[in-house]
């Protein structure tokens, strides 16, 4: 008999969106007749936009051509690449430092490789769970330990809580030298969005200590404030420490299409001196074949002017209904954050049990959310509303909340 991987044996519970969606179909078959409506998982529901999707049928076309079809892209489209330099980084990175994928999730898991199972890892506390769970599949995790008094963690993890208490930005003395910080802003699940001195803090802290941040901006295009950065290198020096992951399915609605990007700039070296980056498209070439030619020409169409023009209608759209959803609950006496400059809301249920509050939601307004404990043991009492969802659907969504 073949022996099970350890590291899988390591996981403490299942991947939490799946298990947030059995108990979904659970309370579905007890209750026939409820019409649930979903804010849990951040899935997209608005249709693609029209100058958008017409790229992605442009590189389907292309490819039934003599002169438009292509075959591996290895690292990415050039163009696509050059775009996303000027679009997003002022054209401070080569191509060779931006690597196109088919997601930041995907891409995340794929660079705990570049660690292995010795590293140290510290996360934001909630945080998304692939940070967590992707860092136990590469065994860099150790075992469960219980973490705090009623909650728990993982041995070799360092949780850095955000919390009311520090306005949701971790105390950065908790992080251990020469570790991989994953840092995502605008923040999943808390919605909070690191200022710029904050982010100043987080970088010389990094610098200071040794580590690398992997910072997550999945959700940079939902920041309004043109004060808040949307990108870690709109700080000094991040580029000496810092690997960007960012993704078209929030602002672009390809989470069903698959697209994103990393960057891994140049200047980034391990202890010993090697590059990060050629290790990087090492990995790329070895275990990835690239994302999608129609997907990426469907992603150089979001980025011209017109399609980032939709990409500001579809964020606007996701970011009405966040409004809706903060003013419901805050109509409710919760204390929220969130929802601003960002899609989700984290709303606040002194005492509570976060599991206990999502079926309580699922059970009296057939509405489903995310219980924060999911998240991480800081995210106890918290329960997150996704604003990703019809219109329709959350308006019946706030009003239904009223019975809480
Ligand atoms: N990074 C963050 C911070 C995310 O919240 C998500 C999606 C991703 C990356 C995934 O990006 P892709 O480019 O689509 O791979 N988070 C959603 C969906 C759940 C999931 O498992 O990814 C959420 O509800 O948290």
């Amino acid at each position: 008999m073949i022996t099970r991987n350890l590291n899988m044996a390591n996981l403490k519970a299942g991947y939490l969106f799946p298990e947030i969606a059995k108990r979904r179909r659970e309370f579905a078959a007890a209750h026939p007749d409820a019409k649930i409506i979903s804010l849990g998982v951040g899935n997209t529901t608005e249709p693609i936009l029209p100058h958008t999707n017409a790229g992605l049928v442009n590189g389907a076309q292309k490819l039934g051509t003599a002169q438009g079809y292509s075959g591996y892209q290895d690292e990415g489209i050039a163009r696509l690449r050059e775009k996303i330099s000027s679009v997003f980084y002022k054209d401070k990175f080569g191509i060779d430092e931006i690597f196109i994928s088919d997601g930041a999730k995907c891409d995340i898991g794929r660079l705990q490789i570049l660690f292995g199972s010795g590293a140290k890892i510290a996360v934001q506390d909630p945080s998304y769970p692939v940070y967590v769970d992707g860092s136990v599949l590469a065994g860099a995790a150790g075992g469960w330990e219980e973490y705090a008094a009623n909650s728990g963690g993982y041995k070799g993890i360092t949780y850095l809580p955000c919390t009311a208490e520090n306005n949701f930005f971790p105390n950065l003395d908790l992080i251990p030298n020469n570790s991989v910080i994953y840092f995502c802003s605008p923040n999943n699940p808390t919605g909070a969005v690191a200022d710029r001195a904050q982010l100043t803090s987080l970088v010389n802290a990094a610098i200071s200590k040794g580590c690398l941040i992997v910072f997550d901006a999945a959700y940079s295009e939902f920041i309004r404030d043109p004060n808040l950065p949307k990108t870690i290198y709109e700080i000094d020096k991040a580029q000496t420490c810092a690997i960007e992951v960012n993704s078209f399915s929030k602002p672009a609605g390809f989470t069903g299409v698959r697209l994103g990007w990393s960057v891994v700039p140049k200047a980034i070296k391990y202890s010993t001196g090697e590059s990060v980056n050629a290790d990087w498209s090492r990995i790329a070439g070895t275990i990835f074949n690239g994302a999608s030619n129609i997907a990426q020409e469907g992603g150089l169409a979001s980025l011209d002017d017109d399609g980032i023009k939709e990409i500001r209608e579809l964020t606007d759209f996701y970011l009405g209904n966040a409004k809706l959803i903060r003013n419901a609950l805050t109509k409710k006496g919760l204390t929220c954050i969130g929802g601003e400059n960002s899609p989700y809301i984290w709303a606040k249920f002194p005492g509570r049990d976060s599991w206990e509050v999502f079926s309580e939601i699922l059970e009296k307004c057939h509405v489903v959310t995310t219980p924060g404990a999911g998240f991480g043991p800081a995210g106890q009492s918290f329960v997150r509303f996704s604003a990703f969802g019809h219109r329709a659907d959350v308006e019946e969504a706030c009003k239904r909340l009223e019975k809480l």
